[in-house]
């Protein structure tokens, strides 16, 4: 775990409960040619979500990132 993986997962989660939703990880990924589809966001939290409650936690967004 390093600081700057926290500070990315910090900027994903826009309204700072500790958890990235498919919604704020769609939003932070927005980039001027467009952003990445719905389908993708909820694809990759369901890839990352290990406990089903549809959200990432900073373990969950840790496992699956290093
Ligand atoms: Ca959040
Ligand atoms: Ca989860």
């Amino acid at each position: 775990m390093t600081d700057k993986k926290r500070a990315d997962f910090d900027a994903i989660d826009t309204n700072h409960d500790g958890f990235i939703t498919a919604k704020e990880f769609r939003e932070a990924l927005q980039t001027p040619s467009g952003q990445i589809s719905e389908a993708n966001a909820n694809a990759f939290v369901k890839l990352a979500d290990k406990n089903g409650d549809d959200k990432i936690s900073f373990e969950e967004y840790d496992a699956i990132t290093r």
